[in-house]
């Protein structure tokens, strides 16, 4: 090989290891702490948990702990009210699908937060099942469909899809489609409704001042709870539709921690699937594998509370750990993903927390699916298809 090519070569490579696995963090498998992790099964102060009714108070005690020490709360007092709908269904796919382009409008006080969906469904009359999950670059992104606005808030830039600024673009239409195999989806008796994250919150840290947080006027809540509390919302504008009778939610990376967080305190999602969640989502913190409390809280100051901060190089002394939080998703159905390569999101520690966090399901019902993918960080129709699979077998 010429030099130059070999040069360039190694930087391509570089540049992917880099992407999956940012240097100066622990990777190994050897040099992972010896930690302990509560069981779900028994309480803080010691007592085991052996029926649904000591569940119940278990869960609410963990989701208690979870508000407290990771995500935060939006505030009960904030009387948000769904105050407009403006729905426009169309025939699309040569007949095959009926398309809804949904505007909803929540108010607070004098203030307003308008949220765009837009959802794909079989024709007739169900109900279909359907996914609800956000998207990150706006509902045009996902999808080729000529007719799907432009998202008008604040979207994650994506130079790779022609979004070189947080604004959406005509030439992002369709780029991240790989993600979303719509077609598929309804093909196979499901729908499929999404929203760009930013709708709710802006994915930047403004010290909390736009999206839900400016709605509310509160701080007590992070980015992911924000991101949370919308797809809760749209569970419950789907649900009391005529054309479905059930919401999965799932989410890609940090919209997977949001999934997670959703499906794990929103009892009525009969299905919570995590795609590629890592820190903060499906993987165990005190693995201190890939990417650690300090590193995503520095980058992300906005996504948790500050008592997570606290927590920054100290994971041992956490209260808690993620199994937890997919425990609390028992009785119903959870499915989890990693992806071998996607070592930053410590794949493994995935695995673990969703094993751990088993037992639940075994004492109360519902059940646990999990994949690895070989391959690196991203949603693709390998996994939907496995999550199709699961799906018919359990949800319908
Ligand atoms: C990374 C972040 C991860 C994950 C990912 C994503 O930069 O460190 O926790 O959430 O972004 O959402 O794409």
């Amino acid at each position: 090989m010429k030099p130059l090519l070999r040069i360039c070569l190694i930087i391509l490579l570089s540049k992917g290891v880099m992407a999956q696995a940012p240097s100066g963090y622990n990777y190994d498998e050897s040099k992972v702490p010896s930690f302990q992790l509560r069981s779900p099964l028994v309480t803080k102060d010691g007592r085991e948990v052996t029926d649904r009714a000591a569940w119940n108070s278990q869960r609410q005690t963990l989701l208690k702990e979870f508000e407290a020490t990771v995500y935060g709360a939006v505030p009960e007092q904030a009387d948000i009210q769904l105050s407009g709908v403006e729905v426009e269904e169309s025939l699309v796919w040569n007949g095959k699908a009926v398309r809804d382009l949904t505007e909803l409008t929540y108010t607070y006080k004098d203030r307003e937060l308008r949220l765009n969906l837009l959802s794909y469904r079989p024709v007739g009359e169900g109900p279909f099942p359907v996914f609800l999950g956000m998207n990150f670059s706006g509902n045009q992104t996902t999808t080729t469909d000529p007719a799907v606005p432009l998202s008008r808030n604040w979207v994650m830039k994506n130079p790779e899809i022609g979004m070189p600024t947080n604004v959406a673009t005509e030439a992002s239409r369709g780029g991240r489609s790989m993600r979303w195999p719509l077609e598929l989806m309804v093909e196979r008796g499901y729908a499929v409704c999404t929203l760009c994250y930013g709708d709710v919150d802006p994915d930047f840290d403004d010290g909390f001042e736009n999206g839900l947080h400016g709605l509310v006027r509160s701080k007590e809540f992070g980015s992911i709870a924000a991101w949370a509390w919308g797809l809760r919302e749209v569970r419950g504008y789907l649900q009391q539709l005529p054309w479905t009778d059930r919401v999965a939610v799932f989410g890609h990376s940090r919209l997977g921690k949001a999934a997670l967080w959703a499906g794990a305190s929103d009892p009525e999602f009969s299905l919570v699937i995590s795609n590629n969640s890592g820190c903060g989502g499906a993987a165990l913190s005190k693995r201190q594998v890939g990417e650690t409390l300090k590193a995503i809280n520095d980058r992300f100051p906005h996504w948790f509370v500050e008592a997570f901060h606290t927590y920054n190089e100290r994971e041992l002394e956490l209260p808690l750990d993620q199994h937890l939080l997919m425990a609390c998703v028992a009785p119903r159905l959870l499915y989890v993903t990693s992806a071998s390569e996607d070592l930053w999101a410590d794949p493994k520690g995935e695995q673990l927390a969703t094993e751990f966090a088993r037992p639940a399901f075994e004492l109360l019902g519902g059940r646990v699916g999990y994949h690895m993918r070989p391959g690196r960080h991203n949603m693709l129709e390998f996994d939907w298809k496995r999550i199709l699979d699961f799906a018919d077998a359990h949800w319908r």
